[in-house]
């Protein structure tokens, strides 16, 4: 019988899973949508689509996070409740922002949307090494994607600027701290659920960026 040894075993970490996929990650970061905000070429009725369904996404999001804080332990509370507080200012500033465009925010969610959140809903019944991967991959793709265009013209500075800025990216590397020591404990079984949801996130992230072009 061939004995593995103990270290081909072991679960990917969060950058194992980002270099075993890098082009499933690369088309949830990389599109047309972020590279048009920085040529300031994306049209309006584009870019609110996105706003408004991304304030519905995150009413969804904090609902996760909040379900993840229930299973976490204790040691990750400070990460944890830090960001559900930031998600709980990002929707006052959503309310801002579609205020300054007359959006209303009773909107109806887009498919690709609804299926976002309903995984995200679905994430609950997974261990939390899954939920912690999962939330990582989900700040990482907005942290990622905002920033690899680099410098964009207003008014869409202010939103690269919320995913792209430094405490955001130290918040996202705390995440992923988070995510690496509990997948490091845990069977093979739950590491294979941590690499699904991960390119499941990667999948919606890429629609998600893509149904802005669908109004
Ligand atoms: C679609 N993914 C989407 N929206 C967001 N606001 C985030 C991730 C947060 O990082």
């Amino acid at each position: 019988m061939l004995i593995l040894p103990k270290k081909l075993e072991m679960s990917l970490t969060c950058n194992q899973l980002l270099h075993k996929h890098t082009q499933v990650w690369r088309e949830a970061t990389v599109h047309p949508f972020l590279e048009q905000c920085k040529l300031g070429t994306i049209q309006p009725e584009q870019f609110n689509t996105w706003l408004l369904q991304d304030y519905l996404f995150v009413v969804d999001f904090t609902r996760m996070v909040g379900r993840l804080l229930a299973v976490a332990p204790l040691q990750h509370f400070d990460v944890i409740v830090g960001g559900l507080s930031a998600l709980q200012e990002e929707l006052n500033w959503f309310e801002a922002k579609a205020a300054e465009r007359s959006l209303a925010l009773d909107a109806h969610k887009q498919l690709t949307c609804q299926i976002y959140c309903d995984f995200m809903y679905s994430l609950a019944t997974m261990p939390y090494p899954v939920q912690a991967t999962a939330f990582w991959a989900i700040e990482f793709a907005y942290n990622q994607g905002w920033q690899l265009p680099g410098t964009m013209p207003e008014p869409y500075a202010e939103f690269a600027f919320r995913w792209g800025n430094p405490s955001f990216t130290e918040y996202v590397q705390l995440l992923e701290q988070q995510a690496d020591q509990v997948l490091q404990n845990t069977s093979v079984t739950i590491g294979h659920q941590a690499e699904e949801a991960f390119l499941k996130v990667a999948k919606l992230e890429k629609d998600f960026w893509q149904m802005a072009f669908n109004c």
